[in-house]
Formats: structure tokens, C-alpha cells, sequence
């Protein structure tokens, strides 16, 4: 390859690998913002997810924890229910908070319910209504426990 030649075709390289980067590094901060928040989505609803439920079995376990953590009973968990808790407790409806969104610190039942509605479809693959132990399996393969466990 001789130097005119190279000359030429350094112009048309530059830009391709440029672009390579670019997809590269948007894909890494994609995935790097993405991730967290479904994973903890996955793992807080989750944890009230049983082999054998139907969407309306989920809901109400759901809808029960969701009783024991409103400690004040005014239809919203936030901060002045967290602080009659006990650590364990507290934690619990922590992580429920952190399903309102970034910058809100109260989560009403019907926008955990929105939620689950998603994960438990996102569960049941083959669509029949019931999770099995097997698609229960298959989805928390899906979604490990975030590395260091809660
Ligand atoms: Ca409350
Ligand atoms: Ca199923």
C-alpha cells in the first residue's frame, strides 16, 4: 500500500471509527442509566410475587402490604409512615417510595398497581394469567439480585 493510497483512505476511516465509539459509548450509558431503576422495580415487586398467582392474587398481597406499610392509613406511603416503622419495615416502604420516581417521596396504591401490572405480564410469558414456578425462575434469571443483595 503505497502512501497516496493511504492518503485516501484515512479520510473515510476516521469518520467510521468515530462513529463506532459514539454507538459504543451510548450504548454502555444506556444501559448504565437504564438498569437500575428496573432492577429495583423488579426486586421490590417481585419479593410479592409467588409461584401459582393470578394477576388478581398478586394485587391483593400487594394491596396488603401496602395496608401494613400505610401506617397512618391516608391512602399514600411517605415519609411520616416510614418514620413510625421499624427498620425493616421502613426499608420496605423505602423501596416503594423509590417506584414514585426520582424526586417524589409519595407512591399511592393504584401507581404500585400500574407497575405490577407490567412486571406480572412481564413474568407471565406464555400469557395464561398464573405464573408458574418455572416462568418465576426464568424471570429472575432475567433479573438478578443486584450484586451485594438486599
Ligand atoms: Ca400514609
Ligand atoms: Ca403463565
Amino acid at each position: 500500500m503505497n502512501r497516496l493510497t493511504l492518503m485516501r483512505i484515512i479520510p473515510t476511516i476516521i469518520p467510521a471509527i468515530a462513529c463506532l465509539v459514539i454507538l459504543a459509548l451510548g450504548q454502555a450509558t444506556g444501559r448504565a442509566t437504564a438498569q437500575p431503576a428496573s432492577v429495583d422495580k423488579n426486586q421490590t415487586l417481585g419479593s410479592q410475587l409467588a409461584p401459582g398467582h393470578t394477576l388478581d392474587g398478586y394485587l391483593q398481597n400487594l394491596r396488603t402490604d401496602f395496608r401494613r406499610l400505610d401506617a397512618d392509613g391516608n391512602g399514600r406511603i411517605d415519609a411520616a409512615d416510614v418514620a413510625k416503622h421499624d427498620a425493616a419495615t421502613a426499608a420496605r416502604a423505602r423501596d416503594l417510595l423509590s417506584l414514585s420516581g426520582e424526586g417524589s417521596n409519595v407512591i399511592t396504591l393504584p401507581e404500585i398497581e400500574v407497575h405490577a401490572n407490567t412486571l406480572f405480564r412481564s413474568v407471565d410469558t406464555d400469557g395464561n394469567g398464573t405464573v408458574s414456578q418455572q416462568e418465576l425462575d426464568n424471570h429472575r434469571r432475567r433479573n438478578p439480585a443486584p450484586a451485594g443483595g438486599r
